[in-house]
């Protein structure tokens, strides 16, 4: 259970000798790295690879293998974890895959997010919290928060915006200290309501007033 409390892919032309060279039309890249001139496309042969991945004696790491050595590490292109992007799994360290952010598979439905963002949106939430969430993580006006604390009928109220459709459980608390632990549980439950794809919704609890001041937080988890 998740709880909120949210490939780059860079193609370097790389130089190589052009041993057994030939042209392929069907092929896209040239001995180089670089579409070939003049309508048709040239690549080398795997006799012609060096094959392997290869230390460079400065350390540095150099992908010879793969597509006809047309895809090469650029060891200064370093994602939030210290490592070249190409293989860091999560360039942005939002805790969402590079694949998932790429596909969309994190929501429903399936959105792409910049794996090289960790807020896509920038709406105050990360990727990672607007999937766990199944809010739009491009859309500010659906973020996980309290939105108003009323009081009527001397009762107080705690509305927050939610994803509805009885998809993921609320945790709403309260303290009467903000410097103490938010220990009193509220509500704990599903939530009904909003429209499809995303479901957004306002819900609301009753509470029992304070004597004088009282706080308020809210947890989702799916
Ligand atoms: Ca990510
Ligand atoms: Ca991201």
């Amino acid at each position: 259970m998740k709880t909120i409390s949210a490939i780059a892919i860079l193609v370097l032309s790389c130089s190589t000798a052009a041993f057994a060279q030939y042209t392929n039309k069907s092929s896209v890249l040239d001995g180089s790295g670089t579409r070939a001139s003049g309508g048709s496309y040239t690549n080398l042969s795997a006799a012609g690879q060096p094959g392997g991945i290869a230390v460079a004696s400065g350390g540095s790491y150099v992908n010879q293998a793969g597509f006809l050595n047309t895809f090469c590490l650029k060891p200064g292109q370093l994602g939030v974890h210290g490592i070249p992007v190409e293989i860091d799994p999560d360039n942005d360290g939002d805790n969402l895959t590079d694949m998932q952010e790429i596909t969309g598979s994190a929501f429903s439905p399936a959105t792409p997010t910049d794996p090289n963002n960790p807020s896509s949106g920038n709406t105050g939430m990360s990727d990672l919290q607007a999937s766990i969430a199944g809010v739009n993580p491009y859309d500010s006006n659906a973020t996980l928060r309290i939105v108003a604390v009323t009081n009527a009928s001397g009762q107080t109220y705690v509305a927050w915006r939610a994803h509805g459709n009885n998809e993921r459980t609320y945790v709403v608390y309260s303290t009467t200290n903000a410097m103490q632990q938010y220990a009193t549980v509220v509500f704990s439950n599903k939530v009904a309501g909003g429209s499809y794809p995303w479901y957004v919704t306002t819900n609301a609890v009753p509470d029992s007033p304070a004597g004088g001041a009282k706080f308020y937080t809210v947890t989702v988890s799916q």
